[in-house]
């Protein structure tokens, strides 16, 4: 074995470590990305110091556990000008077909009615979106998606997805009634699944195994 290839393997494990930490993207709300990271419709409103009437960035307790200081959320939303209210994302996975979202979500323990509800979808290349994951109201008036039942401390959240093209769009929408009905969500995640860690781990050996014949 020659000392590039020596190299080469005692460095793979390293490199291979380093891609399964590599975030495709992370929003954790701790400064103000409307317009820029993200878009918000209508526009984020209301004060981060407020727990009532808002759609946004919120600094407040009322929700408890996100990381850092700011989540983002919403209350009454339906006094806003748009119903449901929303925020999108735009990422480029270009390369990637083997995903993981993840995020923090919770829910004021409140009264919610049917038709009150906190959705994500995504779109590939502009076709349509899917959902990705929804948590709808239940019969004892919770938001749940059926394993999740949101509560006030939020709670980590995971889907699959597998994609095929350049650009994902996230959407997160959102439908509630009064200023008691607070739902948030906090430090969205993209990441390689194991998987396609793996065929990259898989497929750098071979280009060592090669390398060495
Ligand atoms: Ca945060
Ligand atoms: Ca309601």
């Amino acid at each position: 074995m020659g000392i590039r290839t020596f190299l080469l393997v005692c460095a793979a494990p390293l490199l291979i470590t380093g891609l399964a930490n590599a975030q495709i993207w992370l929003e954790g709300f701790e400064t103000d990305g409307e317009g820029t990271r993200y878009t918000s419709t209508p526009t984020g409103y209301g004060d981060t110091t407020s727990d009532e009437n808002f759609w946004g960035r919120n600094g407040t307790t009322e929700l408890t556990g996100p990381s850092g200081s700011y989540w983002y959320g919403g209350s009454d939303t339906d006094s806003s000008s748009e119903d449901p209210v929303s925020v999108t994302f735009s990422l480029g996975i270009a390369g990637y077909t083997n995903l993981t979202f993840s995020g923090l979500f919770a829910a004021a323990d409140t009264t919610f009615e049917f038709g009150e509800y906190l959705r994500v979808s995504y779109s590939v290349d502009s076709g349509a979106y899917e959902s990705l994951v929804a948590f709808e109201r239940n019969d004892d008036s919770d938001l749940t998606d059926g394993t999740i039942t949101l509560n006030p401390t939020f709670a980590l959240v995971d889907r699959s997805i597998t994609v095929s093209g350049s650009n994902l769009m996230l959407k997160i929408e959102v439908s509630t009634s009064s200023d008691a009905e607070i739902v948030g969500f906090d430090s969205l995640q993209i990441t390689p699944e194991p998987m396609t860690l793996g065929l990259l781990a898989v497929g750098g050996l071979g280009l060592l195994r090669r390398r060495r014949s």
